[in-house]
């Protein structure tokens, strides 16, 4: 060989040995160590080398991975060792039986099983796949099947870059099957569903369907272009290697081997452990970026498992304790329009009452007419609701085969439904709107809830039931009338005593003193949410010379472009909205006067993006974000590459982790305060 060739065959090795580090790095350790520039760079080079010398290339390259073609269909792949299932488990009751089922069976087998050890594991919400390395080599990847028969989807598995194309260590086994779930990010999910939809593609409707329909793709590039991901939780055949006595001991060496595992397993201690575990790991769903269903619990101990061996496909030594569903089907009763403060109509859906998410469900948004087209919902119609954590359930599809002759179709009402005015829908937009303005009643609650809530005036004790009667009994037709009202008035109400009608004024009374931001982020503007009132209120030191600036004015504010400042100009020169504004400054309400705009600029955390997480002891999150967005800061919800300061509170969440990660500078509580102190009065 030539000392040239020589040269060009150790700067191959080399830079595939250094993608597969930072792979290992990235996708099982969760901890880049390069800038996505360098890795881009080191895979160009290889390319380049390999597409020069392409007998050079082997299979295990990172190159491998993505660009092979189609295949015509799937081979069928008969699993040496069978892959289980799980059995399941609804309530602690069925937890505890499970616990006692096992402990009477090991003692039964002479085991002395009294201080059983579990690993628990989240039950990722993906499809199970089994990968096989031979003398450390990825050689094959199939799907569960049946249990005892999948299909060969190699070409497939080999596009994740989650999955090691060869194993690290030394010592390896001669045969080694690893076995996992392959899933689909959520945040990967909803922009497929999103891409999908804008292209009026069919979407998926769940993640566990998009990741099994990715894996099952003809087209490996297809698959290559969504990420999927895989986090393994056991062995299938082995040969050549001594097994660790533990499913813990598994866990480590899977990880060990460059095997992604969850992070979120642990070692748990008796029935109770694996109860509280439960429970973790529930208030964590929300947070993970991907979807679980449940916990998976194992007997940790692999000859005890042995000994308990299984019953049909499921082991005895292992049970998933799964959530509540969040997905129920029921049928749609009717449809109606609910009028938004903005006058915008929101179809709901309302339904059959079902338990779904843990809690009973009789509505779910159908968000606008564009998607009830989309999904093609009719009243009459089987759907599947979905409740997820707190967010309102909502219609994820419609069960065509069981739609009756007699469905109706929705149609948009040309009248308001709850004043008569005309409803409107502009080209181009998806929302329809009634143009009843604050003539409407459903805009006039709906813009009175707003100017009460709690990051607005903050008026404590002014519920969306009072102010339904307020607005019903026309005591209330303005928000400026709210302060016209007296304790005669109010314990005239329904559940209104003297007490709470005392309360309910002294919290008026309070609300008079406010700051610049919130009094017109109270007004309801649209499209002016928080951040937009405070850029307003930093710009302008007086609310007359804020609602006389021009549209161009406006657009001069950081993050105010053009369809925001003609809304806002538009709503300064309506008449009524004047006269609704002179009223409440009639009433009393003021605010500090503003601070120079060079007082806020001067402050360190100014132009600064924040992000909090964890609990902090002296004020509330809501209280800590009005204070950074009134030095200048921005407050972000996730951490991200553009985050300045990640401020850490008590019992952090994942978003500390990230931060550490990536880099970003966290501060505590304390410097919070600091920073709060230093700022101009
Ligand atoms: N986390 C996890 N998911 N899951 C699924 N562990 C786990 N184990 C399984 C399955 C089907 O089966 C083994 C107990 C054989």
């Amino acid at each position: 060989m030539r000392a040239a060739d020589r040269r060009q065959l150790a700067e191959l090795e080399q830079l595939r040995r250094a993608i597969e580090e930072h792979n290992y790095a990235y996708y099982v350790l969760d901890a880049p160590t390069v800038p996505d520039a360098e890795y881009d760079r080191l895979m160009r080079r290889l390319t380049e080398i390999e597409s020069a010398h392409p007998e050079l290339i082997t299979p295990d390259s990172p190159t491998q991975r993505v660009g092979a073609s189609p295949i015509a269909q799937f081979g069928e792949i008969r699993h040496n060792k069978p892959m289980l299932s799980l059995e399941n488990a609804f309530d602690e009751a069925e937890v505890a039986a499970f616990g006692k089922r096992i402990g009477d069976r090991l003692r039964a087998a002479g085991f002395d099983a009294g201080d059983m050890a579990f690993v628990g594991e989240p039950k990722v919400d993906g499809t199970a796949v089994s990968l096989r390395y031979e003398d450390g080599i990825f050689v094959l990847g199939a799907t569960r099947g049946d249990g005892s028969v999948g299909e060969d989807v190699t070409h497939n598995v080999r596009t994740i870059a989650g999955v090691p194309l060869r194993l690290r260590g030394k010592r390896l086994p001669r045969v080694l099957e690893a076995r996992g779930e392959v899933y689909i990010p959520k945040r990967a999910f909803e922009e497929l569903n999103r891409r999908a939809a804008e292209r009026g593609e069919k979407t998926f409707v769940n993640a566990r369907n998009a990741a099994a329909g990715t894996l099952r793709q003809l087209d490996p590039r297809i698959t290559a272009s969504r990420p999927l991901n895989v986090f393994f939780y056991g062995l299938g055949e082995v040969d050549g290697w001594d097994l660790p006595e533990t499913q813990s001991g598994i866990l480590k060496a899977l990880q060990a081997f460059g095997l992604r595992t969850s992070p979120e397993w642990e070692l748990l201690e008796g029935i109770q452990g694996c109860l509280s575990y439960y429970e973790t790991i529930g208030k964590k769903r929300a947070q993970l970026p991907y979807e679980i269903d449940g916990v998976v619990y194992k007997v940790d101990r692999l000859q005890w498992q042995d000994a308990l061996g299984f019953v049909s496909r499921a082991p005895r030594w292992a049970l998933a304790h799964k959530f509540p569903a969040q997905e129920e089907l029921t049928t749609v009763r009717d449809v109606e329009f609910q009028v938004g403060r903005t006058g915008a109509l929101t179809p709901v859906a309302r339904l059959e009452p079902v338990f779904v998410g843990g809690v009973t469900v009789s509505n779910a948004t159908l968000h606008n007419m564009d998607e009830i087209h989309r999904k093609d919902v009719r009243i009459g119609d089987t759907v599947i609701v979905r409740r997820a954590g707190d967010v309102i359930p909502e219609v994820v599809s419609v069960v065509l085969d069981r739609r009756p002759a007699k469905a109706r179709v929705v149609e948009l009402p040309s009248t308001c439904p709850v004043c008569g005015s005309d409803v409107v829908k502009a080209e181009g937009e998806s929302v329809a709107r009634c143009v009843g303005g604050l003539y409407c009643a459903a805009q006039r609650k709906e813009a009175i809830r707003h100017f009460c809530s709690r990051r607005a005036m903050d008026i404590e004790g002014l519920g969306p039931k009072l102010i339904d009667q307020l607005v019903d009994q026309d005591l209330v037709r303005t928000p400026a009338d709210l302060y016209d009202l007296t304790a005669d008035e109010l314990m005239k109400l329904e559940r209104m005593g003297e007490k709470s009608a005392e309360k309910l004024l002294r919290a008026l009374d309070k609300s008079r003193e406010t700051t610049f931001a919130r009094f017109l982020f109270a007004l309801g503007i649209r499209d002016v949410g928080e951040a937009t009132a405070v850029a307003l209120a930093r710009a302008y030191d007086s609310l007359d010379s804020l609602m006389d600036a021009t549209e161009e004015d406006l657009q001069e504010i950081p993050d105010i472009g053009p369809i925001v400042a003609t809304r806002i100009h538009s709503f300064f020169q309506e008449e009524h909205n004047r006269e609704a504004i002179k009223k409440l400054l009639a009433k009393k309400v003021h605010w500090p006067k503003p601070q120079a705009p060079s007082a806020v600029a001067a402050h360190p955390l100014s132009g600064k993006t924040v992000v909090l997480t964890g609990t902090l002891s002296s004020m509330t999150r809501d209280e800590a974000k009005e204070k950074l967005t009134a030095l200048g800061a921005k407050v972000a919800g996730s951490v991200s590459k553009s985050t300045d300061y990640v401020i850490v509170g008590e019992s952090p969440g994942l978003k500390a982790q990230k931060a550490l990660e990536l880099g970003v500078d966290v501060r505590t509580e304390q410097q919070l305060l600091d920073w709060i102190k230093a700022a101009p009065e």
